[in-house]
């Protein structure tokens, strides 16, 4: 009897719920991520037209920009280390279930979001690093590529010929100003620095441009996910946000989610993307709960630079940055009839 209501019943609810996601809101399902990458936009877009989930459209969007090395930000290429090597970072999460998968410092294989989307749904663990998430990749079948270019080749010899500058070294001799390594610790540990001085600008230039993605689907599923490779010039086997969960992207299903882009080495210290889910669960406009998460940020590094995108079930959206002049995220919902770019001025 309990199974034969069960079976009754089942329809009525599925109606009922596409009901819910379509009569209160025509704004959905939905896909939002950073800057310009409308590619990768059109492919989460499709994925969730043909009725694909929110995770797939997260994987397969973010997938196209590790393809095309968006901006040189995102993929194989960019942003060698201080040896010349690209390393990855990636995420993705499931909304319904919380559960996280992530890569970082991943070496030698192209398509990181989908070995995160691996370290998901074939381990128990959240979070894989440098060789030996290499190695698991192999395990799962992926491919082992050099993810050098001849232009990131070409990036590290001006870097090393410009006498390493910019770095992310600091109180160390050499003066890391003015000279490459190797370095060794100054005596005096600790300088006191002003807030302005605590994050140098400088090194952060040009390392704007991973894709953050957020995506809710038909059936109201969220999921969100990131892929980088990172900062220039890091130092080696340093890891930014975009593969922490509630730093990089964070997604709940009965909120919606957030994504970001910037100097994670300062973004991750604030958790900014679970501060914005939970900002918008307590009734917070997506705008609003991106401004209060960069504000956060701004009273102790006023210097960083940094954007957040996010949408709640309602199919209402929006973005906050500090650093850039302007900040451009692409978007697709049912009103828009393609890809739409929109452009949000920084504080
Ligand atoms: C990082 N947040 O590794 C990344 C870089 C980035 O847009 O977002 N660029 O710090």
């Amino acid at each position: 009897m309990a199974t034969y209501v069960h079976m009754f019943l089942l329809p009525v609810c599925i109606i009922v719920v596409f009901r819910i996601v379509s009569c209160t809101d025509h704004l959905l399902p939905l896909v939002i991520n950073t800057w310009q990458f409308s590619n990768a936009t059109a492919k989460a877009w499709d994925v969730i037209s043909k009725d694909g989930s929110a995770l797939d459209a997260v994987e397969q969007g973010c997938s196209v920009c590790e393809v095309q090395q968006c901006d040189g930000s995102v993929g194989y290429g960019g942003s060698p280390d201080e040896n010349g090597e690209t390393t990855l970072d990636a995420m993705i999460m499931d909304g319904i279930t919380h559960d996280v998968g992530s890569v970082a410092d991943l070496r030698r294989v192209k398509t990181a979001i989908s070995v995160a989307r691996s370290v998901m749904e074939y381990t128990q663990h959240t979070l894989l690093v440098g060789d030996q998430a290499t190695q698991f990749a192999i395990e799962m079948g992926f491919k082992e590529e050099d993810l050098h270019t001849n232009k990131s080749r070409q990036m590290w010899q001006d870097w090393k010929k410009g006498n390493c500058q910019p770095n992310y070294r600091q109180n160390v001799t050499p003066d890391p100003k003015k000279s490459c390594g190797p370095y060794k610790p100054n005596k005096a540990r600790k300088i006191k620095l002003s807030k302005e001085q605590r994050y140098n600008k400088e090194v952060g230039e040009g390392n704007h441009d991973t894709i953050g993605m957020v995506v809710i689907d038909s059936m109201g599923n969220v999921a969100g996910g990131t892929s980088t490779n990172g900062a220039n010039h890091k130092v080696p086997g340093r890891v930014g946000d975009s593969p922490i969960a509630g730093a990089g992207a964070y997604v709940d299903n009965t909120i919606g989610g957030a994504a970001a882009t910037g100097d994670g080495g300062v973004m991750m210290r604030f958790l900014p993307t679970y501060q914005v889910v939970e900002s918008m669960g307590s009734g917070v406009d997506p705008t609003s709960a991106c401004k209060l998460a960069i504000n956060r940020i701004t009273k102790y590094y006023p210097n960083f630079s940094g954007a957040l995108v996010a949408a709640n079930l309602s199919g209402m959206y929006g973005a906050a940055c500090h650093g850039f002049s302007t900040f451009h995220y692409s978007i697709r919902s049912p009103g828009m009839a393609n890809v739409t770019v929109e452009a949000v001025p920084c504080s």
